[in-house]
């Protein structure tokens, strides 16, 4: 068969941008060549609708043991009782959970998507908001932080089914247990969406959600570093608000229904690539290198956030206790859509966001999100933070000035040549 040069050819180019650029896109990341072996291994023309050992098809033993060779992983390194490794992606993920204990119409509390949440946290643009009562917590005008007080206060008043802890862009730690109490009071279910911070979460350099939410999703490629795709773990057993007995039973009962909603609920057959890729990055998360990698991550984002305020720039909250940050470009002059361009005509990444009561819509925003994961993953430590933080606000200054633009996109390719991918 003759070889794709269409498709490869574009594949080349791709890997040179990303090896040319400087990724400051907070929900990216770069995966290790084995990750991407088991990706893009034979493991693909597997069928294996079911679970290990309850499958519909056969010739499953290998996938089996791939697949709870990923879940013992999994529940390891976030202390996890149970979990499911084969929602597609994280939106796939809370798709389940939803579809598993909510019938349409029921009223959710998320985390408000302008403010920095999710769109599957009830955005009336996803199905979460379409099907469901969608309500909303944000942060607090001052100080740019959610109160959890009063976002407790809000779950009483609601009393919602469910209540969302998580968000796409908020750089600080979440208040989980001041959730669940209130969640308690009124018999909501509480689901924390970890898909930004689960590689922090799990090396335990952030809040753990696992034993105060009813059920914890993530998605696998952000600071976790895995494979595209979701998961969905339960951490203790606990009394559960839809009238099960026992706290064993709850937990058994409720994984049962939530396979079940993943499969045949919300998804056909798992993708054992992926999962085999999942297994490995948890492998690699497991170790004291990923623990390096995610402290080194950690305080990147420390030394970003402070560099970028002494230039003047406005870091939503005041700074970061994660791998992120909001900036809010108002203070420059300039929009999101703008910085994006910008900076993206001097080989930096990043995306324009919306910043907590934006005057600009979604298409413009006053902001831009930057996240030091995946560059961390490169090899820069707090001494390039500095220089990248010099090319950024260069960049910015240079709105318009494209001769510019293009110089200090030469010195980004410079400072990135000899850098692999995955170095860390
Ligand atoms: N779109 C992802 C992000 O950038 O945060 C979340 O799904």
């Amino acid at each position: 068969m003759q070889r794709d040069s269409q498709i490869f050819d574009y594949i080349k180019q791709e890997n040179k941008r990303q090896l040319d650029g400087i990724e400051l896109i907070a929900s990216e990341n770069f995966v290790s060549e084995q990750v991407m072996e088991a990706m893009g291994s034979i493991l693909t023309n597997k069928y294996a609708e079911g679970l290990p050992g309850k499958r519909y098809y056969g010739g499953c033993e290998v996938v089996d043991e791939i697949e709870s060779l990923a879940i013992s992983r999994l529940n390891e390194l976030f202390g996890a009782n149970w979990s499911n490794v084969q929602p597609h992606s994280g939106a796939q993920a809370n798709m389940a959970v939803f579809s598993a204990f909510l019938k349409p119409g029921d009223k959710i509390l998320g985390f408000d998507l302008s403010h920095g949440g999710h769109l599957s946290h009830g955005s009336p643009v996803n199905v979460s908001g379409k099907w469901f009562d969608a309500n909303f917590y944000g942060v607090e005008k001052e100080t740019g932080k959610i109160d959890f007080n009063k976002v407790a206060n809000q779950i009483i008043d609601l009393k919602p089914k469910l209540v969302i802890a998580g968000a796409s862009a908020y750089s600080r730690d979440w208040d989980y247990s001041t959730m669940r109490k209130a969640c308690d009071q009124v018999g909501a279910m509480l689901l924390a969406d970890i898909s930004h911070p689960s590689g922090l979460i799990a090396k335990g350099l952030l809040n753990d959600p696992m034993k105060d939410c009813h059920i914890v999703t993530t998605t696998t490629h952000k600071t976790l570093r895995g494979p595209r795709g979701g998961v969905i773990m339960m951490g203790e057993d606990f009394e559960n608000p839809f009238g099960f007995k026992t706290l064993k039973g709850a937990t058994k009962m409720m994984s049962q229904v939530l396979d079940g909603a993943v499969f045949p609920g919300t998804q056909g057959g798992p993708l054992e690539h992926v999962i085999a890729a999942k297994a490995v990055a948890f492998g690699e998360a497991l170790s004291d290198d990923y623990l390096k990698y995610a402290k080194q991550v950690k305080r990147n984002a420390s030394v970003m956030a402070d560099e970028m305020v002494k230039r003047g720039y406005q870091i939503i909250s005041g700074g970061t206790d994660n791998h992120s940050m909001l900036i809010d470009l108002r203070s420059k002059d300039l929009t999101g859509k703008v910085a994006e361009a910008v900076l993206g005509q001097a080989h930096i990444t990043t995306n324009k966001n919306m910043v907590p009561f934006d005057d600009k819509s979604p298409f413009v925003t006053s902001g831009i999100r930057f996240g030091t994961n995946a560059i961390t993953t490169r090899g820069i430590d707090e001494n390039g933070i500095v220089e990248i933080v010099n090319l950024v606000d260069e960049a910015l200054m240079a709105a318009g000035n494209d001769s510019k633009l293009a110089s200090i996109g030469e010195k980004v390719k410079t400072m990135m040549s000899g850098k692999p991918l995955f170095a860390h």
